[in-house]
């Protein structure tokens, strides 16, 4: 076995992640943990300033409810998050991160962020729930405040350690494992409770990029399923796998759509087709009741553009130029006022993807595209597994005690195994939180875990020798390269082995093929996911043979296991759900309608660690009262 140091971290509070959830959830735990005397320890794969979705920056806060202003009610924000995901979202949850995200946001504005604010000093929306801003820098002044945090309470952050597995002690959790992504060191977390905030899955289905450009993607690529890995491998119930995300973007470099459809108002077309969300809109009377409030559900706007797409009506296109044109045209009587508003809105527009996805704003430049003359084309990206954003799928958590939900055991955002929390992309069922949202229920896990060690801790147990076997399991890869490397002219095709990039265009083929990606327009059914987990069968089998000449390569490797456990975990509840509730994220060709009668209700899945099996299980829909 690869001779690597082992080195043993004893702490109360592991917080595997350090994006926006888990900053949350640091900066909340370590003013806790200091009153009562408690270690917080931090561990994210990357450099915590830079790391997780929001590393370039964002151009918005898509969470803010407004209710000093008066302007929503939490009510309000359970209505819309449950309409948009066509009924299914655990509403106590919902409102449990509404009723704490704008204090968070005003703690962001006190940290440093710059939120875009009008004459009157109110922010500027970019629609009824988003807030402008200049976020370049978000993540870094987030990190700060979370740093300063766990420094002033005598925590520890541990940067470029990829975490791996859950280490149990029966149904508690009591540790992790993991390795540097740097050095020659496997690190044993021993904890009296741990937070799993590391973020979503992307790269699971084959991206549109597949040779130029491989992996070119909108939700980044270094987040690989290791939430849903480690808590389905912890033995915890999971919700809504099947509700993957399919963002609009900006087509090939992934810009986001919001603010052009709020903020500039802009319509999207099909080339051929015309203004496909006005001509096909009585197909949303098949989805009433969710297809007749406004804003359409997220993945019926995305059904509208494909109908046209399928005909064969496409390129779509976002009328970039028209919404600039609109928008100026009040000033066309100044000209000297037009001539300013056409730049301020010219530098908003180039803003927009500067804060967030700069590929867009090279993109751009490099096919000499004006927004403010030319229009751009837009297409369904990829699937994506994302619950912070209109996806939903993560970890079945814990409701809060003082909300009459049927859903809760004890600490808000505890999964079903003892002293472990999810948070952010990692739980389920609560989309809609975005960035402020992710971090507001990370605060919430993160008080909620120092209770629960308070008044549940016990010294982790922690069994060596099954850390033995783990430490063997998890450097395998170097092992096969070291030992069969020299056995072929080209190290990289080998009998004895496979390279990670060679496993992830495999899974990719098999889940864009069988499970509804691109390839597939978005259509699978039984027979296709039948076949498809009869492949995976073979692919697991051969995740044993991956091998790795460097940490870099280990680190793929384990990506690739974890997006495995979150595929398997997806198709699994694609074929148990017998409907199709979110055309333009997947259809059931099988089963082509949406049925409530049946099919109103969670899909919950959970692995057995024992025997290896999978249960799926439906569970009722609970409707918050007043909402
Ligand atoms: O409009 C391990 N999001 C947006 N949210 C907004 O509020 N406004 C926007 O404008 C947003 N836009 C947007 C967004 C995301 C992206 C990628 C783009 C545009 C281009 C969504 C938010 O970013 C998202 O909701 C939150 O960031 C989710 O928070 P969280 O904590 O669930 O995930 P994270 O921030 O990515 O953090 C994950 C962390 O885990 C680390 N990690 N650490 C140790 N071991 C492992 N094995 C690990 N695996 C991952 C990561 O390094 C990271 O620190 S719009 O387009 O939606
Ligand atoms: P996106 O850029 O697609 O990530 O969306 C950013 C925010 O805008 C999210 O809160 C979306 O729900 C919202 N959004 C995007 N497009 C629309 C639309 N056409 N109507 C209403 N809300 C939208």
């Amino acid at each position: 076995m690869a001779n690597w140091e082992t080195v043993v971290v004893e702490t109360d509070l592991l917080i595997c992640g350090g994006g926006f959830s888990a900053c949350g959830a640091a900066t909340e735990a370590s003013y806790w943990a200091k009153k009562k005397g408690l270690k917080v320890t931090m561990v994210d794969k990357a450099a915590e300033d830079r790391s997780g979705a929001v590393a370039m920056g964002l151009s918005a806060i898509n969470q803010y409810v407004g209710i000093r202003d008066g302007e929503n009610t939490l009510a309000d924000y359970v209505r819309y998050v449950r309409q948009d995901l066509m009924g299914v979202s655990r509403e106590d949850l919902v409102y449990n991160i509404a009723r704490h995200v704008d204090s968070t946001v005003h703690l962001f504005e006190k940290w440093g962020l710059k939120i875009w604010k009008d004459e009157k000093g109110k922010y500027v929306h970019e629609g009824r729930w988003q807030l402008m801003i200049n976020g370049e820098s978000y993540k870094v002044i987030i990190a700060e405040a979370a740093k300063n945090a766990i420094a002033e309470a005598g925590g520890e952050i541990i940067e470029r350690v990829f975490i791996v597995e859950p280490l149990l002690d029966g149904n508690r959790v009591v540790g992790a494992v993991g390795f540097s992504t740097r050095e020659n060191k496997f690190y044993v977390f021993k904890a009296k409770a741990v937070i799993a905030g590391m973020g979503g899955a992307v790269h699971v289905f084959r991206p549109r990029s597949v040779g130029e450009g491989f992996g070119r993607s909108w939700y980044p690529p270094f987040n690989s399923g290791s939430s849903a890995y480690f808590t389905i491998k912890a033995g915890a119930e999971m919700t809504c796998q099947e509700v993957r995300f399919i963002p609009v973007r900006f087509k090939d470099a992934y810009g986001p759509v919001g603010a052009w459809f709020l903020l500039f108002k802009s319509r999207a077309i099909s080339a051929e087709g015309g203004d496909y969300m006005t001509t096909h809109k009585e197909v949303l009377q098949n989805y009433a009741p969710y297809g007749l409030v406004k804003p359409i559900p997220a993945n019926l706007r995305n059904y509208l553009g494909m109908i046209d797409v399928d005909a064969g009506l496409g390129p779509l296109y976002m009328e970039t130029a028209e919404a600039i044109q609109n928008i100026a045209a009040q000033f066309k009587d100044d000209p000297k006022a037009f001539k300013k508003k056409m730049k301020e809105l010219e530098s908003e527009a180039w803003e927009d993807f500067l804060d967030m996805t700069i590929s867009q704003a090279i993109l751009w430049a490099s096919q000499n595209v004006k927004p403010e003359e030319k229009h751009s084309e837009i297409a369904a990206c990829e699937p994506y597994f994302i619950g912070s954003h209109s996806g939903a799928s993560g970890a079945w958590v814990s409701g809060p005690e003082d909300l009459p939900t049927p859903y809760k055991w004890g600490y808000a955002n505890m999964t079903t195994v003892q002293g472990l929390f999810a948070v952010g992309d990692g739980s389920g069922a609560s989309s809609h939180k975005f960035s402020s949202g992710s971090h507001a229920e990370g605060r919430i896990a993160g008080k909620q875990a120092v209770k629960f060690i308070v008044e549940k801790g016990q010294a982790p147990k922690v069994d060596m020798a099954e850390v033995e076997k783990l430490k063997e399991r998890i450097l395998r890869p170097l092992d096969l390269w070291d030992k069969h490397k020299d056995e072929t002219t080209d190290p990289e095709v080998n009998t004895n082995y496979m390279m990670p990039r060679q496993y992830l265009h495999r899974l990719q083929k098999l889940m864009d093929e069988y499970a509804g990606g691109v390839v597939s327009a978005f259509k699978t059914s039984k027979a296709l996911l039948q076949r498809g987990l009869e492949l995976m069968d073979f692919l697991k089998t051969d995740s044993e043979k991956m091998a790795a000449r460097n940490h870099h390569e280990l680190t793929r490797a384990w990506e690739n296991i974890q997006r495995t456990w979150q595929a398997e975990a997806h198709v699994r509840t694609l074929l148990f759900r017998e409907e199709t509730r979110w055309p333009g994220y997947y259809f059931r060709a099988d089963t082509p309608k949406m049925d409530d009668k049946n099919w109103l209700c969670f899909a919950n899945c959970q692995w057995d660690r024992k025997t290896g099996e999978w249960k799926m299980m439906k569970k009722d829909i609970w409707t918050m009262p007043g909402a």
